[in-house]
């Protein structure tokens, strides 16, 4: 049987994308699929752990018994979202150790949104909200993306998203039908929450140097614009639904596509964060660092646990 070339291999693996077939993690892909696919889901991962912290920083001073149990299972959800994503990624060939050494050495980006503090506990409503419905938008579309593990965990995760993202909502609709100074709170939390939550969808298409490949690739089925636009048509009647004031001038309601416009995002700001200049991006890291170093520990007895396992099973 005569070898096929590189070139045809590629085409082929072009062809069975194009059909809408699913690609597994035994199938043959290209290597710059695969390393694509690393990036982009390890980053999540890690978006999903660290994203822990600022929401953590409240569990302590919940106000009241029910919130701080809702927000607890939050936070839990969060980090189980990390780990499926990470042993959906370790299928494409990369082992956690690499991973986490990635992150902690700032090679690897998580989100730009957990690099800004939760001040006040409108704070945790504006997260579930806004964030957790930023990440719902574009999570759903890559529950249809082409690559089988990533896909898969993505189903379980948005149904998670929704409750937090209802919770999330229930929290700021509670406080905008408080006191004044309840309303004022929720109201600075949209003000500081929204313009970063438009962030999450990464720079404008004509600045998004993955997009036309991840594309091409049915990794991604939108573009980044397509689902921010998408995200305010949603978010924005929510918002005064509950009496909250989008913090744009520019936002206005186009009859014809049926569409909000908005105002330019500040994306020196944006690529200031994602650079390692953030508020808090600092503070992120060596907290991911300390939890790591501490649970070293953990990891050495998981590890000796499973070397006594596996020498008495070969004895048997
Ligand atoms: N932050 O060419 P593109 C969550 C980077 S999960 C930081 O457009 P791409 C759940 C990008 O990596 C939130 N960096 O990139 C939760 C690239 O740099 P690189 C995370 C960003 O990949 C809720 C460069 O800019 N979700 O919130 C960001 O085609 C509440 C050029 O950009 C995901 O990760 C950003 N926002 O599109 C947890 C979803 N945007 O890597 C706790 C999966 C862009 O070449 C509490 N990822 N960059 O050095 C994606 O959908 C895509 O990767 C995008 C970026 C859309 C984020």
């Amino acid at each position: 049987m005569q070898a096929i070339s590189e070139q045809e291999r590629e085409a082929q693996f072009q062809a069975k994308i194009d059909r809408g077939e699913i690609i597994e993690a035994k199938d043959w892909m290209p290597e710059r699929y695969r390393k694509q696919l690393i990036r982009m889901m390890s980053q999540h991962a890690h978006s999903e752990v660290v994203g822990m912290l600022p929401e953590g920083n409240w569990i302590t001073r919940a106000p009241s018994l029910r919130r701080k149990a809702v927000l607890l299972a939050k936070v839990q959800d969060e980090g189980g979202h990390g780990l499926y994503i990470y042993c959906g990624t370790e299928t494409l060939g990369i082992s956690r150790e690499q991973m986490l050494d990635d992150l902690l050495s700032g090679k690897a980006k998580y989100s730009s949104i957990f690099n800004y503090p939760t001040l006040t506990w409108a704070d945790i409503g504006a997260i579930g909200w806004l964030v957790d419905g930023a990440a719902i938008i574009n999570q759903t579309a890559l529950a249809k993306c082409s690559y089988g593990p990533y896909a898969r965990a993505m189903v379980r995760i948005c149904k998670e998203e929704n409750f937090h993202h209802k919770q999330g909502y229930e929290i700021l609709a509670t406080l905008m039908r408080g006191t004044a100074e309840q309303k004022a709170m929720a109201q600075d939390a949209m003000n500081r929450w929204w313009w970063p939550s438009l962030m999450m969808f990464g720079p404008s298409d004509a600045n998004s140097p993955n997009s036309d490949e991840l594309m091409r690739w049915k990794v991604k089925r939108y573009s980044n614009d397509e689902l921010r636009t998408r995200f305010v048509d949603r978010t924005v009647p929510q918002a005064e639904n509950i009496g909250l004031k989008v913090p744009d001038a520019d936002l206005k309601y186009n009859e014809q596509t049926r569409s909000y416009e908005f105002g330019e995002i500040n994306w020196e700001e944006f690529f200031n964060v994602i650079k390692g200049n953030g508020i808090c991006n600092k503070e992120r890291l060596m907290a991911r660092k300390k939890a790591h170093a501490e649970g070293a520990w953990v990891r050495e007895a998981a590890e000796a646990y499973a070397k006594k396992k596996a020498t008495k099973n070969a004895a048997a």
